[in-house]
């Protein structure tokens, strides 16, 4: 039995090290040395190539190494019988929470508009709203683990937070809504809308013109989900329109974003490099030395996912 990391440019000898100081007894290989393909029976991979998980016949598992799994599914080779875990890690929720009050709170603070003040050497202190947090109304798609923790976080600080997800859900401080209709209840009450959705079929593009339309004009949009939730020509004609103020985007359909893309200069574009909240090994590497253990003991899988949902 071995592990394989496939993660080229994420560090995969630090996983490995993380993973043998957890679990000695591991054989544990850094891709491209997998040696004989017959021995690999679980992999620790993020974004791996098209058709590389399908070379494993004895593959039994597969970890990824982030909370999101369209990597491994965009894949149409991926192996039909290996189960895949995911990571639900205290640190990653605690940076994507982080990531989202400090946006919510520049939106909230008119941080971006006094940032283009000072550029221009403007001194004015009465140019902005005055609003507080409780008439500042967040709204956020995906109530998993990251979106409820981001929402009690901001409710906490005493924004009106409003969450959306596929399945209804009672969360004290957040008021819930769920399927088609209530993404568009969330949408008609939304001031920062804030997503942290899975990339899957049904959510693909849920970021475009037609759900801006339903935002109040001046809506504030934050994507840390995934690049391919925006429909990236819709944003620039609907901040020039007004109709958003400002996007900060974490997640592009091209990682890196292309380095002439429109949305670099765009002076209501935030970029920031796919780096909301990223996996720590030193946490989660013994997650998944304990889930090769108990996989192997016949137990369920940990953080399993559903591949039928895709998420
Ligand atoms: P979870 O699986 O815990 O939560 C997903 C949420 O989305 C659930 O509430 C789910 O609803 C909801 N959802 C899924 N499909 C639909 C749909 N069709 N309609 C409405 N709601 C839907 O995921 P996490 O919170 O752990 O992570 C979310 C995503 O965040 C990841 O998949 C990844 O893409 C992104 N991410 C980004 C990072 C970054 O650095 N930018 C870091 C980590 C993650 P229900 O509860 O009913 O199932
Ligand atoms: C993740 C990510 O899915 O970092 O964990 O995007």
């Amino acid at each position: 039995m071995a592990v394989l990391i496939i993660a080229k440019n994420d560090r995969p000898d630090w996983w490995a090290d993380q993973l043998r100081r957890n679990d000695p007894s591991l054989d544990v290989r850094v891709w491209p040395d997998a040696g004989d393909p017959a021995d690999i029976e679980y992999a620790l991979a993020w974004k791996p190539r098209p058709g590389e998980l399908a070379k494993y016949p004895n593959l039994k598992a597969v970890f990824s190494l982030g909370a999101g799994v369209d990597h491994l599914f965009s894949d149409p080779e991926f192996p039909a019988g290996a189960a895949v875990s995911r990571v639900i890690d205290p640190y990653l929720t605690a940076g994507i929470r982080e990531y989202v009050l400090l946006h919510v709170l520049r939106y909230h603070k008119n941080q971006p508009a006094l940032d283009m003040q000072q550029r221009e050497h403007v001194w004015d202190d009465r140019g902005h709203e005055l609003k507080q947090a409780d008439e500042r109304r967040v709204g956020i798609l995906g109530l998993g683990e990251l979106g409820t923790a981001s929402g009690k976080a901001l409710a906490a600080l005493g924004f009106d937070v409003a969450g959306w997800s596929r399945s209804p859900k009672d969360i004290p401080g957040i008021a819930c809504h769920h399927g088609p209709d209530g993404l568009d209840e969330l949408a008609a009450r939304t001031d920062i809308l804030v997503c942290l959705l899975p990339l899957t079929p049904e959510t693909e593009g849920i970021l475009n013109a037609g759900l801006f339309a339903k935002l109040p004009a001046g809506a504030y949009l934050i994507n840390a989900g995934r690049g391919g939730h925006l429909v990236e020509d819709d944003l620039i004609p609907a901040l020039e329109s007004g109709r958003l103020a400002h996007a900060t985007l974490d997640v592009f359909r091209n990682e890196p974003l292309p380095r002439d893309h429109p949305f670099w200069d765009h002076p209501r574009i935030t970029v920031t490099p796919h780096n909301a909240s990223i996996t720590d090994p030193r946490s989660v590497a013994r997650q998944i030395a304990d889930g090769i253990a108990a996989i192997a003991r016949g137990e369920p899988v940990p953080n399993a996912v559903d591949r039928e949902l895709g998420y």
